[in-house]
């Protein structure tokens, strides 16, 4: 299998934990992106030219994150992160729909942040932002209940968490979100998110 991968991409992250915790890391090969021009999309194997995707020895490419993180937790072994049917699955997708969510908006805000000048929308940064923080706020709510439980949801909440402290450490999301901060500290531990962290 073929992993077309950007070190710094917080949906690349969320794949290659979920292999690590899958036990698939020694059958992954990593493709290095093309970020010559970044509009022109830095991935030809995926139409929309975003990393990740996966290439599989059938030929087939699989994209985008959550499809390729569903898939490696089919064919991998370990317990599984996606619940198979029922509440239980709605709840873990709400919870991945909503951590996913905000890497989204945090991701789409650092693009904007280096946009030609001009180019960027201060209204719209904001509306992200606000996203970003209801979603930190909801997590904060959310984080007793999180424990020690590792699926595709948790998974997301860590790299959002990851991914805001890397672009936006300077917004501070631990002030005013104590069990949020204490979860994150002992989740982000894990070998898995420790290996993958962006440098
Ligand atoms: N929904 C997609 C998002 C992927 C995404 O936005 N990837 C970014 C890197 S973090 C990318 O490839 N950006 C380049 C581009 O859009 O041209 C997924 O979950 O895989």
């Amino acid at each position: 299998m073929k992993l077309c991968y950007s070190a710094l991409s917080p949906f690349v992250r969320k794949v290659r934990i979920t292999a690590i915790e899958k036990h698939l890391m020694d059958e992954i090969e990593i493709v290095e992106s093309d970020h010559s021009d970044m509009f022109k999309g830095i991935n030809p194997a995926n139409p929309l030219g975003k990393v990740p995707s996966l290439t599989l020895d059938t030929s087939d490419v699989l994209f985008d994150s959550f499809v390729i993180c569903e898939y490696l937790d089919s064919v991998g072994s370990g317990p599984t992160l996606f619940p198979a049917s029922g509440l239980e699955r709605a709840r873990v997708l709400t919870l991945h729909a909503m951590a996913n969510g905000m890497t989204d908006a945090a991701y789409q805000r650092r693009i904007d942040s280096i946009m030609p000048e001009g180019e960027g929308s201060p209204s719209w940064n904001n509306r992200l932002k606000l996203a970003m923080e209801s979603c930190l706020d909801e997590m904060e709510k959310q984080a007793d209940g999180y424990g020690e439980t590792v699926n595709i949801g948790t998974i997301a909440v860590g790299c959002a968490l990851g991914y805001h402290d890397f672009r936006f450490g300077a917004e501070q999301w631990r002030n005013n979100r104590p069990k949020l901060a204490a979860w994150y500290e002992k989740f982000s531990a894990r070998p898995s998110l420790a290996q993958t962290a962006p440098a």
